[in-house]
């Protein structure tokens, strides 16, 4: 099985509307160091294609819907994300591309650390590499 979590946020829903709060220590996997979103992607383009050293990230979709491909090197699952109020929550070394992108999507995704390009695994033969060099550790 591919390892990765679904959390549903706490909703602050009233006659106005919905609202969503996300804050250090409450709800929230990890300590939020960078926020990025995405916007824009034209249906059939495939985004992502790496995986993460270390990094570990809550990906929502809080508007339209797109479809996550996530593989361990073993196994992959597709999660389809459409929930304003529902993150994918990815931990390291998890191989991960996306596509699908509804016209209204528009995807946020918190990161636990800040940008840095030494932390990306952007070859598939690399990650099989070293997916298995860390079960021999
Ligand atoms: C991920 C998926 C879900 C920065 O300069 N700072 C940043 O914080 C980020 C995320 C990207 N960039 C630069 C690096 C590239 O020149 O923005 C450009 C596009 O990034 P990339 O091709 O990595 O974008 P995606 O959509 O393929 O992947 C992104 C994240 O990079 C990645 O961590 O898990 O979204």
């Amino acid at each position: 099985m591919v390892k990765y979590d679904l959390i549903d946020f706490k909703i602050r829903g009233d006659a106005r509307g919905s609202l969503v709060a996300l804050e250090k220590g409450t709800e929230f996997p990890f300590d939020i160091k960078r926020v990025y979103y995405i916007w824009g992607t034209n249906k059939n383009v495939i985004r992502g294609r790496h995986a993460h050293r270390n990094l570990e990230q809550v990906i929502v979709c809080v508007s339209g819907s797109c479809d996550f491909i996530l593989d361990n090197g073993h196994e992959r699952t597709t999660v389809h994300l459409d929930k304003p109020y529902q993150g994918l929550y990815i931990k390291s070394n998890i191989w991960r591309e996306f596509t699908n992108f509804s016209p209204d999507c528009v995807v946020m995704v918190l990161a636990s650390e800040h940008y840095d390009e030494a932390d990306y695994i952007r070859d598939y033969q690399t990650f099989l590499s070293e997916i298995s060099e860390n079960k021999g550790v």
